[in-house]
């Protein structure tokens, strides 16, 4: 049976050891005096059927191979004689899908800030973004991401997920984002892009006049009070009413710390009953 190194060598000249993609096609060289009677390859316990492309020569197509991992093929030619005699050729290959690999890696949203033209609005500095990201073919090489410009730190893995808490610190519109790399040779990459405005709530602030809890004040007081701070322009809008939880508003939004009111209702008297007194409350309302 002619079988064996010279198939081995045909098949040394025809291919790397190393191949970019999952299948092979093999061909192999046999021949017998009592011809060939069967022919086929096998990994592991898995056969792979030859198709003959001429009288001495077939070819088998082995499918399946796993990257990254140094696969034992074989073929086995068994004669036509009486005692079937028969000669198996093994080989290795390794099928690496980074060598051919040019897409980059993929993203799955899972929590948090959606990247994209939209806008996600904060009322705390931080955030936490959560994202799938995978390389079918040759795995993640690297994530990291940037604030405004300037890298700031690679990225954690938690399990299957890539789980970022970044910390605008300031108020104002920022911009995140998240690059994602590739083991391939050629280091795909794809990035996304998030725009988060933190914005903080207006600062405490205090009532001037009249006094909280005032008597005897006029049917048309001013109300004045201090400014509460913010990093935008802060409205005031005021609401009256005899509880905190049932209140009518008077004004509508206003840039001044001064309103003067008709309270209506309200008894000029010196001593001020619990129906006649009247509750004030002055709301700082945040710009959009
Ligand atoms: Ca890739
Ligand atoms: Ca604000």
């Amino acid at each position: 049976m002619i079988f064996g190194e010279e198939a081995g060598r045909k098949l040394w000249l025809l291919h790397s050891s190393l191949i970019s993609q999952s299948s092979i096609n093999v061909p192999v060289v046999a021949g017998d005096a009592s011809s060939i009677r069967s022919l086929s390859g096998a990994i592991g316990n898995e056969t792979f059927s030859p198709t003959k492309t001429s009288d001495s020569v077939w070819t088998v197509a082995f499918t399946g191979l796993e990257h990254n991992v140094h696969t034992e093929l074989s073929v086995t030619a068994v004669d036509s004689s009486y005692y079937q005699n028969d000669s198996t050729i093994t080989f290795t290959i390794t099928y690496d899908s980074t060598l051919t690999d040019d897409v980059p890696p993929g993203f799955t949203w899972k929590s948090g800030p959606v990247a994209g033209a939209q806008t996600t609005r904060l009322t705390t500095s931080t955030a936490t973004i959560v994202y799938a990201i995978a390389d079918a073919r040759s795995g993640i090489k690297r994530v990291y991401y940037t604030l405004d410009g300037t890298e700031v730190n690679d990225v954690a893995k938690t399990g299957d997920d890539y789980s970022l808490t970044v910390d605008v610190q300031t108020a104002g519109t920022h911009k995140v984002v998240i690059h994602a790399i590739d083991n391939a040779t050629s280091q795909n990459r794809d990035s996304l892009v998030f725009t988060l405005d933190y914005n903080t709530k207006p600062g405490s602030f205090e009532l001037s006049a009249p006094a909280d809890n005032a008597n005897d004040v006029a049917v048309l007081p001013t109300f004045s009070w201090t400014a509460s701070s913010d990093d935008d322009d802060v409205f005031y809008r005021v609401k009256y009413g005899q509880s905190s939880t049932a209140l009518t508003t008077l004004s509508g939004e206003t840039e001044s710390l001064i309103l003067t009111l008709i309270l209506i209702g309200m008894k000029q008297c010196s001593t001020v009953t619990p129906e006649a007194k009247k509750k004030v409350l002055i709301l700082p309302i945040r710009t959009a």
